[in-house]
């Protein structure tokens, strides 16, 4: 098997699991340099988690924790566009963290390679914007509700279909429009409506998700569920679980993980990939 992800600039080779580095832009509280200020720490911060090894940037100009106020238009795109304008500079794919299509449709002019949708394209003129493209890739993610209210209302009984069948739906949506299935990635939402049982739950039973023939991306980095299981109750200091939790989704068949601490996954993968090398199948 050779899966391959194929986005605008890049066939990404999957036969190893692809680790994307998270690349916030958002304006610095703490020092009064403005958006020249936050487009340079984004860039430096892009240009880090190259060298740690990371395969891809995702990008993101609204911070999509649970409860955080939606971004305006015109400072997503302020805050958003200088930086990707640099980062396809930078040699490798660059996905762009977006539900907006004027975002979507911005990004790719100026040659951004993936777009990363919450929303799974849900959102006025989504659709649209990717399947216009030739070539860009595409990942669909589960969201139960909206970023507002998912955790106060979480999804009922067994989540593993209810998502398999929302991101295969999404998809044949895309596939109707022309889009080739390789350009598509599927993504369970790992903390968007779901109880820490559920998040688990589509861990172990990653292979349910699978079986739409999509490769699989996983975001497990610092969320509230590692929190819970672990009583760290600061985002900043769970490294150590996320980077277990990586490892788990890599070994139940993800291709594509993202995270926050790039070089410390980069290098538990590659112990799980020495031993992988070995499996008798
Ligand atoms: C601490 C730090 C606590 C970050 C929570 C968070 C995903 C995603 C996000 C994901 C894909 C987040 C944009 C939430 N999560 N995109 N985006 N998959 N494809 N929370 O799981 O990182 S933002």
């Amino acid at each position: 098997m050779t899966a391959v992800w194929q986005t605008t600039r890049f066939a990404i080779d999957l036969a190893r699991p692809q680790v994307m580095g998270i690349v916030n832009v958002t304006p610095d509280s703490f020092s009064d340099g403005g958006a020249h200020a936050s487009t340079e720490a984004a860039l430096r911060h892009c240009e880090h988690l190259i060298k740690e090894g990371a395969d891809i940037l995702d990008i993101g100009g609204e911070s999509t924790r649970p409860g955080s106020p939606a971004v305006p238009l015109e400072e997503e795109l302020a805050r958003v566009v200088p930086v990707v304008r640099e980062a396809v500079k930078l040699r490798v794919p660059v996905s762009v963290d977006t539900y907006k299509s004027e975002v979507m449709r911005a990004v790719l002019e100026l040659g951004a390679d993936i777009v990363n949708d919450i929303w799974a394209l849900r959102r006025p003129g989504a659709m649209d914007a990717v399947s216009a493209h030739p070539s860009c890739g595409i990942c669909l993610m589960h969201m139960h509700r909206d970023p507002q209210t998912m955790q106060v209302a979480p999804m009922s009984g067994d989540v593993v279909p209810a998502v398999r069948e929302f991101l295969e739906e999404q998809a044949r949506a895309l596939a109707a429009r022309g889009v080739q299935k390789e350009r598509i990635v599927l993504d369970p939402g790992i903390g968007f409506g779901k109880t820490v049982e559920q998040n688990f739950a589509l861990l172990a039973r990653q292979a349910e998700l699978l079986a739409s023939g999509l490769p699989l991306l996983a975001g497990w980095s610092r969320k509230s569920s590692l929190g819970a299981v672990t009583g760290i109750e600061a985002a900043g200091e769970r490294m150590v679980p996320s980077v277990a939790a990586a490892v788990l989704a890599a070994d139940k068949g993800a291709a594509i993980v993202r995270v926050h601490d790039v070089r410390e996954t980069v290098a538990a993968l590659a112990v799980w990939r020495a031993m992988s090398r070995e499996q008798q199948s």
